[in-house]
């Protein structure tokens, strides 16, 4: 397809539209190019099909070993389950219910939030839009807005509705910035750095660490086997921590094979992101991560990215992980370059993914 077309085409369709308009084939847009078709399938089907090979670890940050068993996850997989994370299920019950009310008002009301790239307005209600020469896109609506810290936030666009959204998401957010903490001690603890709180000092932790909240919402896909809800791709964040609707979708590469993540009661998902891959030289890896979509039922997942300020911190491998036999992997780089980079990277159809 000319770029001319994709720049003047009209914005596509909410996803959901589509899913409640009932094709029996998906618009050419969210096919997926053959050679990715080759390894999709719908989702409940794959978590069917996915008790025997490897599995995504488990780690309970209440256990003596929680420091050995999450650095060996984040070293061989990037990716882990946590549980006794120290947010209460009650909580994750109520995020999920205000997120789902969220997407269960009428699609007028929904739009009253709509984002609008083009104008810088990037918090809010979107699609994805077409951002390379084939026009691909993904079968998947969002929400996005910063959750944490309180100073950034910018309330007048976060959903009125359901009334207690605004109380909920607050309190996970301020839980979730004491979880990135605990994390991100762990992970100083597990590189065998001089203190602690070396990794988030690093991220300008204490006052500047942001936690920005995506609300993932796949609606059922006709076609799963053809399709993506997310496609893949590493996160560009330290830490992300996934809550989910106990559907699932979630695969991650491992060994060249994709993995699908499994329900674990009462779990957050936790992915090491590019910047921490970065900060310690390729340790910890970023995790090669998409989401599958599948029939039966609407997938919501809730993802918070825990990202360093823009342009305050310097992304480069820590010295105390640098050696004459390990030397720094990465150049240095402003997490706004790290972003600008990725994206022209994947405007040229790079996708070399050894090198985030
Ligand atoms: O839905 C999921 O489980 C993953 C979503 C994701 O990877 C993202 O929002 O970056
Ligand atoms: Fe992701």
């Amino acid at each position: 397809m000319p770029i001319e077309s994709v720049i003047i085409a009209p914005p596509a369709p909410r996803v959901e539209t589509l899913s409640k308009s009932n094709l029996h084939s998906i618009p050419l847009e969210y096919i997926r190019p053959e050679h990715e078709r080759a390894c999709l399938g719908d989702a409940l089907e794959q978590l069917h099909n996915s008790n025997s090979g490897p599995q995504i670890p488990i780690t309970d940050l209440d256990s003596r070993d929680c420091i050995e068993k999450v650095t060996k996850a984040a070293k061989e997989w990037g990716v882990m389950h946590i549980v006794n994370h120290g947010i209460s299920s009650e909580l994750m019950e109520k995020v999920r219910a205000a997120g789902k009310a969220f997407f269960n008002l009428p699609l007028e009301a929904k739009e009253e939030y709509a984002n609008d790239q083009s104008k810088g307005k990037i918090q809010g209600y979107g699609s994805k839009l077409a951002n390379n020469a084939s026009g691909q896109l993904e079968w998947e609506d969002y929400f996005f807005h910063l959750i944490f810290p309180d100073d950034k936030v910018d309330l007048s666009v976060w959903p009125k509705q359901p009334s207690d959204y605004i109380e909920i998401m607050q309190e996970f957010g301020s839980q979730l910035r004491i979880l990135a903490s605990k994390m991100l001690s762990i992970l100083s603890l597990g590189l065998q750095l001089p203190t602690k709180d070396r990794l988030e000092q690093e991220l300008k932790g204490p006052e500047d660490l942001l936690l920005q909240l995506k609300i993932n919402y796949y609606p059922k896909c006709p076609q799963p086997h053809l399709a993506l809800g997310v496609e893949a791709h590493t996160d560009v964040s330290a830490l992300s921590f996934i809550l989910h609707n106990n559907v699932p979708g979630l695969q991650v590469l491992y060994e060249g094979e994709w993995v699908t993540a499994k329900l674990v009661p009462d779990s957050l998902i936790v992915h090491v992101g590019d910047s921490l891959e970065i900060l310690s030289n390729g340790i910890y890896k970023s995790v090669l991560h998409r989401g599958l979509v599948n029939k039966e039922k609407v997938r919501i997942s809730w993802a918070v990215f825990c990202e360093p300020p823009k342009d305050a911190v310097v992304l480069k491998p820590l010295d105390e992980v640098v050696t004459d036999d390990a030397p720094a992997r990465y150049t240095p780089r402003t997490f706004a370059q790290h972003l600008e980079r990725k994206l022209f990277k994947k405007k040229v159809g790079d996708l070399d993914d050894s090198d985030v």
